[in-house]
């Protein structure tokens, strides 16, 4: 997948030394808590001394993951290697900075395009799917044990990171991977998509019902944009995370290539979430805002009020569709 030295250079570092922090980024996703999990668990398993560290808690969405109550909030050990999985930055990595303090090793583990390569040792395969698909490398490569447990993990990793099979990053490694897991370790897909997706609050259905009725269009019909302000927020006691899928309504329209969900998180910053379909590289229009991520599913964090944020960002996707009016070119071919 990658230059093979840093696959050497992870492996030797997972097999040389015996006490692991692992963190990764702020308000992790199924990827994030099943990559940090699955590595975890297979570390200790393998005799290493390791702390997986949430210092938010552990998400309510991923609380069925056996073995998740293993992580913790605070460290309590000076680790000799820290190992960051999917985090793009070093400033997103979510880890108290006294865990630095004996100067560990920085592993970064990854599949971000924007990833800068923060680690002294650094894998970071864009084309993965999900950082869990390097993870169960990883793990095959390094011969590190793989139970039930782990395979749960490694799974909703890679389901939550593919839209649960559905985005064009399902290519047929990750079905056959999936497969593996399922077939070697009896996990069960329908009560993973079941706990991931149906155990919603009702607020946060009656929330979702306030965002969609902002929905709008552009003219042209390619770009669709939604909001929620921090009356709604105030108005409905919803988990953040609860919000996240939201931003696909805007993308889900027939013939709109982009979606974009304005989040006013205080009253002067907005947090914005890009969706595409494959004609457009929304990690770059995201960039442009300082942002960044996939290419088909970005954020970024603008300062200013709601009003003026949406403003600023629809007139700037309105000169992109002007400069791109004539390509509609589907990636996918
Ligand atoms: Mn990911």
């Amino acid at each position: 997948m990658s230059l093979p030295s840093s696959w050497d250079q992870v492996i030797s570092t997972l097999k040389k030394y015996n006490r692991f922090t692992l963190g990764c980024h702020l308000n992790p996703d199924g990827d994030a808590i099943g990559s940090l999990l699955a590595l975890g668990l297979s570390l200790e398993k393998a005799g290493k001394q390791v702390e997986m560290i949430l210092p938010e808690g552990i998400p309510l969405t991923f609380q069925f993951l056996p073995g998740i109550q293993q992580t913790v909030e605070q460290p309590t050990f000076h680790p000799e290697v820290v190992i960051s999985v999917d985090c793009a930055e070093r400033g997103r990595l979510q880890l108290p900075d006294e865990i630095f303090a004996s100067e560990p090793l920085l592993v970064n583990i990854d599949h971000h395009i924007s990833n800068d390569h923060f680690g002294q040792v650094n894998l970071v395969l864009p084309e993965a799917s999900a950082t869990g698909q390097i993870i169960f490398a990883l793990l095959e490569k390094c011969a590190y044990p793989i139970d039930s447990a782990i395979a749960s993990a490694l799974y909703t990793a890679i389901a939550t990171d593919t839209g649960f099979f559905r985005y064009s990053n399902t290519t047929g490694e990750v079905l056959s991977i999936a497969a593996r897991l399922v077939e070697d370790y009896q996990i069960s897909p329908s009560q993973i998509a079941e706990r991931v997706y149906e155990e919603r609050s009702f607020a946060s259905i009656r929330l979702l019902g306030e965002v969609l009725s902002t929905l709008q269009i552009s003219g042209n019909q390619r770009y669709s944009w939604m909001y929620l302000s921090q009356e709604m927020i105030e108005k409905y006691e919803v988990e953040m995370e609860e919000i996240e899928n939201y931003v696909n309504y805007t993308n889900s329209i027939r013939g709109v290539e982009v979606g974009l969900f304005f989040k006013e998180m205080k009253p002067d910053e907005v947090k914005i979430s890009w969706r595409s379909k494959a004609s457009v590289d929304v990690s770059r229009l995201a960039a442009h805002f300082g942002g960044g991520g996939h290419m088909r599913a970005a954020g970024c964090s603008v300062k200013g009020s709601l009003s003026a944020v949406m403003a600023e960002v629809l007139s700037f996707l309105r000169n992109y569709f002007e400069e791109n009016s004539q390509e509609r070119i589907d990636v996918l071919r």
